[in-house]
């Protein structure tokens, strides 16, 4: 095998709403990377691992056909991709690997406010102007629904004032889009966040190692994420109290404090945020020398 075989291909959106953040959770598992300017990829300068910048839509094609082991996409895309894969005839396009936590948003019907349809169980002959026929048809046919879908690639939200829809089915975040088109939020369809796939092909060896390598450090980024380090000490009577507190801790590391009695230290790390209030029920429960550190790297 060739040493370019033997690298992977991440594929993420080039420029969008998830770029940002992808190429971060990529840097925090220690990727470093030349890119020029406007170049589609991105070459791995510390490990075999490259990232490919293309459009969104784009990606789950990438990883079902191999070109790309991994990928990271929205999962509204995802599901529209896997509908349309399917229909084709591909049974398992690509392998959900795990949902990374960021471009959270949710699918969701929205009603004209002063129309007089206000909920899926009307749409009955009506027609449902959408980015993601594929969901939506799918959703109507699952609710036994006999309404018409019209694809719309951009701009969905103005499809009722144009008189091209009677309703919207579109991604929502704040919901300020659906507000400023005078447009009442209605039924959620699909709750998204992007998604880390990988190609359903069985990985070659040489790739093995740093797929693994990867998966496993992208695991530890999102564990540090929440992650505290806790410091305190406190009368060894209160452990038990102490230990209830803490937020997701795992068992605390207790150790003899010299000349102290029965005072000991207790460190720990808490898998979830640690806030002001429990720092003061711990204080209460008669911990002190309180100290919370963030974690800056973590393998399990
Ligand atoms: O060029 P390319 O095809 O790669 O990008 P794109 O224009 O298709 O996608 P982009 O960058 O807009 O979004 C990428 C992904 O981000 C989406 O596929 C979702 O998974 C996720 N995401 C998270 C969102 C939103 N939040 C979001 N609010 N995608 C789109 N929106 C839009 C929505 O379509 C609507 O127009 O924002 C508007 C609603 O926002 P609110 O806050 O007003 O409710
Ligand atoms: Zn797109």
């Amino acid at each position: 095998m060739t040493d370019t075989q033997a690298r992977i291909k991440v594929a993420i959106q080039k420029s969008g709403r998830l770029t940002d953040r992808s190429l971060e959770l990529l840097e925090r598992c220690g990727l470093k990377y030349t890119r020029g300017r406007d170049q589609l990829i991105g070459f791995g300068e510390n490990m075999p691992v490259d990232v490919l910048l293309v459009r969104d839509d784009d990606i789950p094609g990438l990883v079902r056909d191999d070109v790309c082991d991994l990928g990271i996409v929205g999962m509204n895309v995802l599901e529209e991709r896997r509908l349309q894969f399917v229909a084709e005839g591909h049974a398992e396009p690509f392998r959900v690997v795990r949902p990374l936590d960021y471009g959270r948003c949710r699918l969701a019907f929205g009603y004209p406010e002063d129309g007089p349809i206000r909920a899926v169980g009307e749409l009955g002959g009506r027609r449902v102007a959408t980015s993601y026929p594929r969901i939506v048809q799918d959703y109507l046919t699952r609710t036994g629904v006999d309404a018409r879908v019209v694809e719309f690639s951009g701009a969905v939200e103005i499809a009722p004032s144009l008189g091209r829809a009677d309703v919207i089915c579109d991604l929502v975040s704040t919901g300020a889009t659906l507000a400023a088109n005078r447009l009442r939020e209605g039924e959620t369809i699909l709750d998204s966040q992007a998604i880390l796939i990988q190609t359903p092909q069985q990985v070659p060896p040489g790739k093995t190692e740093w797929i693994d390598r990867l998966l496993q450090r992208i695991d530890g980024v999102m564990q540090v994420r929440e992650s505290k380090y806790v410091m305190m000490n406190a009368p060894i009577a209160a452990l038990p109290e102490i230990t209830r507190l803490l937020p997701g801790a795992e068992a605390p590391t207790v150790i003899p404090l010299e000349g102290r009695g029965d005072k000991v230290a207790i460190h720990v790390v808490c898998r979830e945020n640690v806030f002001w209030e429990t720092l003061e029920n711990l204080k209460r429960a008669g911990a002190s020398s309180l100290l919370v550190l963030p974690v800056e790297k973590m393998l399990p």
